[in-house]
């Protein structure tokens, strides 16, 4: 397998994460954020966007939470329980719907780009949906050890890659134990590779 990735990209580290506990092997190639993308992005992927995962037989995927739930498939990473496993997509559409618009492209101005005063009215916006999906990340764990079905699974994979990372963009962890405790849970399972 070949992932077209960059290494400062959170929905690229998931696939790598998930891959590296997986145990498979896979090349990786990197992908500058701005500027031309190889054919494999571009072309390969309707999305053209990175990561971008080439299967063995030359079938390529895109979107991070797809990939991770096509890796997962048959493995301890995703319940077979119809509930569990709903439940693993509903965290998930909610990283993709309110936790990585905010988080991640708030993380982006400031840790990448270096632009956030050049944002406008819209960086209070974007910084104030991170604090409420952080918000409820945190009621959740208050309760719950992982997001789905009590154990680790890609849900936790998904939330982990711009949670672990969101004091780049200036989000405090501090008013957040849970999540706090919750980030060592998933540093400390087998298998589990830096950024
Ligand atoms: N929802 C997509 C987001 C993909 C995405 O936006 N990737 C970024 C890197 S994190 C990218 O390719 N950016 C290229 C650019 O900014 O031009 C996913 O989860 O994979």
């Amino acid at each position: 397998m070949k992932l077209y990735e960059n290494a400062r990209s959170g929905n690229c580290y998931k696939v790598k994460l998930l891959l590296s506990q997986l145990g498979k092997p896979f090349e990786v190639v990197h992908v500058e954020l701005e500027g031309d993308r190889p054919a494999p992005v571009a072309e390969g992927n309707p999305i053209g966007r990175v990561p971008t995962l080439v299967l063995d037989d030359g079938t390529h995927l895109g979107e991070s939470n797809a990939i991770l739930l096509y890796l997962a498939r048959g493995s301890a990473f995703l319940p077979d329980d119809p509930i569990e496993q709903a439940r693993v997509h509903q965290w998930m559409f909610f990283e993709q719907n309110l936790h990585e618009p905010n988080i991640a492209v708030v993380r982006r101005w400031v840790h990448i780009d270096h632009n956030a005063d050049q944002q406008g009215d819209v960086f209070a916006v974007k910084k104030a949906g991170g604090e409420a999906a952080l918000a409820t990340m945190d009621r959740h764990l208050q309760r719950h050890a992982f997001f789905a079905g009590e154990r680790y699974t890609v849900a936790d994979i998904s939330l982990y890659g711009y949670t672990h990372v969101a004091h780049e963009g200036g989000f405090d962890l501090g008013a957040y134990s849970a999540v706090k405790e919750w980030l060592a849970r998933v540093k400390e399972q087998p298998g589990h590779v830096p950024m």
